[in-house]
């Protein structure tokens, strides 16, 4: 395995890995069977942000007038701050951390330390997210975990707990709609905000019977992402086939930003638990 990768191994055929280029979590084997989505065209050049797993965006989600889409976290090198290590309960550990630095100042003067605490259980991946404000003054920001997960056909999945939301749909330049469905399918391009959606989710492959269920903390939109055929050509780091097997269900704060004093922590976090 390559120095920039770092493996919480469980045993069972269940493990994490994480590379060191965003954090980005590029797999998580539950019992044998692969959880997330990852591209076969992602670059892994630690310049483009990895196209599929669990990249990190943060100090901004979206388009950013200082710097890159989606901020510069997903496309940093950050620090293993604690290696994998097992606890009485089987379940493995790491500690992954990201402060500033002179490429990060340039774009956004803060001083900041995030810590990323990623736990693996046996059927269950925890992510612990914390922004701590090192410096003088106050800053503000949105963050969101942009997970890809693997489904047998887009068309033949599910999502719950958004019904009655209201949603920004950045397919519809951004106009507000509220969702009136119990169980939300994607039969094209989707690009949504939902927000206030504390409740979680359950994301259902009707064609595998494979569940996820995804649990959030102080993290309260949720986007639901499938960039569909026109959008997956337009990509080149994803492969022009591969949309039907992906469904980006991104568990955030970026309706309204979180501001920050010097001193002060922002504490978040998400459980995914695969059925
Ligand atoms: O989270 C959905 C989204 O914001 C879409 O608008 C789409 O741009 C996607 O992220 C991927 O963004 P990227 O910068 O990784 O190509």
């Amino acid at each position: 395995m390559s120095a920039d990768r770092v493996v919480l191994e469980r045993g069972k055929d269940t493990s994490l890995t994480v590379h060191l280029f965003g954090a980005t979590v590029i797999s998580w084997k539950c019992n044998g069977s692969e959880i997330l989505f990852l591209s076969k065209k992602s670059l892994f050049d630690n310049k483009k942000a990895i196209r599929g797993g669990i990249p990190v965006c943060f100090p901004q989600f979206g388009p950013w007038d200082l710097g890159p889409q989606h901020g510069f976290a997903r496309i940093s090198t950050w620090t293993l701050e604690q290696a994998p290590k097992t606890l009485s309960s089987g379940d493995v550990t790491a500690v992954f951390t990201l402060t500033d630095n002179d490429e990060t100042r340039k774009m956004w003067n803060h001083g900041f330390k995030v810590t990323y605490t990623l736990t693996l259980k046996e059927t269950e991946f925890v992510s612990d997210f914390v922004v701590k404000n090192t410096g003088e003054d106050s800053f503000s920001f949105t963050a969101l975990l942009h997970t890809y997960l693997g489904v047998s056909d887009v068309t033949k999945a599910t999502v719950s707990g958004l019904k009655g939301l209201q949603y920004i749909d950045k397919v519809k330049e951004g106009k507000v709609f509220t969702e009136q469905r119990e169980l939300v399918t994607i039969p094209e391009n989707y690009d949504r905000v939902y927000m206030n959606t504390q409740g979680g989710h359950i994301v259902h492959d009707t064609a595998t019977g494979k569940t996820i269920i995804i649990k959030k903390t102080n993290l309260p939109d949720t986007v639901v992402w499938n960039p569909w055929e026109e959008k997956a050509k337009a990509m080149s780091d994803f492969g022009d086939d591969e949309y039907p097997k992906m469904l980006c269900v991104e568990a955030g704060h970026v309706s309204s930003p979180v501001t920050l004093d010097p001193g002060a922590s922002f504490v978040a976090g998400q459980v995914i638990v695969a059925k």
